[in-house]
């Protein structure tokens, strides 16, 4: 049995002597960037997992008309809970964990620039995690007043209020750290020659990612913090009733809501960035306006927030603003767009699942965009304001966008982690499970919101019912076809042929040239040379 206190001993018979300890005080003590990567990822596959759970709760209620499963302050403790855990637990650590694998290797760092800071801002999210979830268990349940915490309901939330409050400050507190140690490690640990403007893409977005985390995560503590006192402390920032102002806490949460969006999207961006030249056997086309619509897009997204408010009864000139602010993002998103797909164009293209999954994003992506721009359209949205229109929406855009390209850089990077290829033929069978499920999943949403069906209700009237029953259906079908993920990637982990010095016969990507037979504890890797 290796205990904590036998860690150092441990390492004494270690073979490699870079070796931190071995079993648990390995995991619990290691500055290894790669090792780091490792538990921000089975963390976030965790999460995915309770999240997803949850989310087959919801549905499951949904299947038909009436109450079966749940009670109503159940269901609405889970429509909370589901959000938080995704966004907080699950998307944001997994980008992390990406950073931490990949950034170090593609800039020609040894490590991030600060090993131990880069260990607490792990370890302090299995503690927050806990904390979160065990809301739940309180008595009268977890706040249940969706992820955006809108007074005055959420004020009316028990005691577990201000444990999920605290939970929160340490998410946000983890996700400041892990963006100042990838701040520091890109300014000032580029091997020689690693001019900004050579930099792969995924370490420009993370880049620009961190910016917008150090920007925006202390508005939220701050205004988590505000609902803290309001509700156990006796302020008013947020009570009518002692002169405060509920519209306020709508600005201050979604000044940091809005740029969170792209705190989830742009390392996603970058993943897509490096998966599309390496299956086109081309370099990335228009590099530097990928840059530059990187930057342009964090710039915009912190200019937008009230358009989540447009029903609140803002000035004219306000929604105005709002409405042509958000539209302006469509621009270099479309610049995106059109340098992928004339990355592809004349390409000696490839469709292994890394890619399959980058095109899917491509496309479904792109219907949730469509009805944001839909939804930026002011006096529309107050038909959608509230519908499930904006859960299909925003699903779209966190599925199979944020979420298929985390797992199609997973599939990309999994040789380069593992020394194996994992198995082809069963990564596109979970593929095309995947991206047929997540549409029957979501679509039907955007036809039940434009009827006019609510959000967070756990009934409906019957003539919801048909699509809701579909929409169920497809939950289901893409929740179990993730275990098929988890079996791809231990199997993986365990074995299988050996990954080749270039894994996917890529001549633009020359991180290739660097095969990892042994994935950890390897501080000499030659820099990236482009
Ligand atoms: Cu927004």
């Amino acid at each position: 049995m290796t205990t904590i206190t036998q860690g150092h001993a441990a390492q004494d018979h270690a073979h490699d002597s870079h070796g931190p300890g071995h079993g648990l005080s390995r995991w619990l003590f290691t500055t290894n960037h790669k090792d780091i990567g490792t538990l921000y990822l089975v963390f976030a596959l965790v999460m995915l997992f309770i999240g997803g759970a949850m989310a087959l709760i919801i549905r499951a209620e949904l299947f038909q008309p009436g109450l079966q499963f749940v009670n109503p302050e159940f269901f609405n403790q889970m429509t909370s809970m589901h959000a938080l855990i995704m966004v907080f637990g699950m998307i944001m650590p997994a980008f992390v964990g990406f950073a931490n694998w990949m950034i170090p290797m593609m800039i020609g760092a040894p490590d991030m620039a600060l090993p131990r800071l880069n260990n607490w801002s792990f370890w302090i999210l299995p503690f927050a995690g806990t904390i979160l979830l065990s809301t739940l268990f309180m008595e009268g349940g977890g706040p249940a007043a969706g992820w955006t915490m809108y007074p005055p309901l959420v004020l009316q939330s028990g005691n577990s209020l201000a444990f999920a409050i605290f939970a929160i400050h340490l998410l946000g507190m983890s996700s400041i750290l892990g963006a100042i140690n990838i701040i520091v490690t890109v300014m000032n640990m580029r091997a020689p020659g690693m001019t900004l403007l050579k930099m792969p893409m995924f370490v420009w977005t993370w880049l620009i990612t961190a910016y917008l985390l150090i920007l925006v995560m202390p508005v939220l503590a701050g205004g988590v913090t505000m609902l803290l006192t309001d509700r156990f402390f006796g302020t008013s920032f947020f009570q009518a009733a002692g002169g405060g102002d509920p519209v306020l806490f709508q600005h201050i949460f979604w000044f940091f809501g809005h740029p969170e969006v792209y705190i989830i999207i742009l390392p996603s961006f970058g993943i897509i960035s490096q998966i599309i030249p390496a299956f086109s056997r081309k370099p990335l086309f228009g590099y530097s306006s990928m840059v530059y619509a990187t930057a342009g897009i964090a710039f915009l997204s912190c200019i937008v927030w009230a358009h989540h408010m447009f029903t609140v009864g803002m000035p004219l000139a306000g929604e105005m603003f709002f409405m042509m602010s958000t539209m302006l993002i469509a621009i270099p998103t479309a610049v995106k767009v059109f340098n992928w797909t004339a990355t592809m164009w004349r390409g000696s293209l490839s469709f292994e699942t890394p890619m399959l999954f980058a095109v899917a994003f491509l496309f479904l992506f792109a219907i949730g965009g469509f009805s944001g721009v839909m939804m930026a359209i002011a006096p529309v949205d107050f038909q959608y304001h509230d519908t499930y229109f904006i859960v299909a929406h925003f699903h779209y855009v966190l599925v199979p966008g944020a979420l298929f390209a985390a797992i199609g850089g997973a599939y990309f990077w999994l040789p380069k982690w593992t020394g194996h290829m994992y198995d082809e033929k069963l990564g596109k069978i979970h593929f095309w499970l995947s991206a047929v499920s997540v549409n029957i999943l979501f679509f039907p949403q955007h036809f039940l919101g434009l009827a006019g069906m609510p959000r967070r209700i756990p009934d409906y009237a019957t003539q919801f019912a048909d699509w809701n029953a579909v929409s169920s259906i497809g939950a289901f079908v893409f929740g179990f076809s993730q275990l098929m993920f988890v079996y791809i990637v231990v199997k993986c982990v365990r074995g299988g042929a050996k990954a080749t010095a270039q894994v996917w016969d890529n001549p633009e990507g020359l991180e290739w040239t660097v095969p990892s037979p042994a994935p950890y504890h390897t501080f000499d890797e030659p820099p990236l040379v482009r």
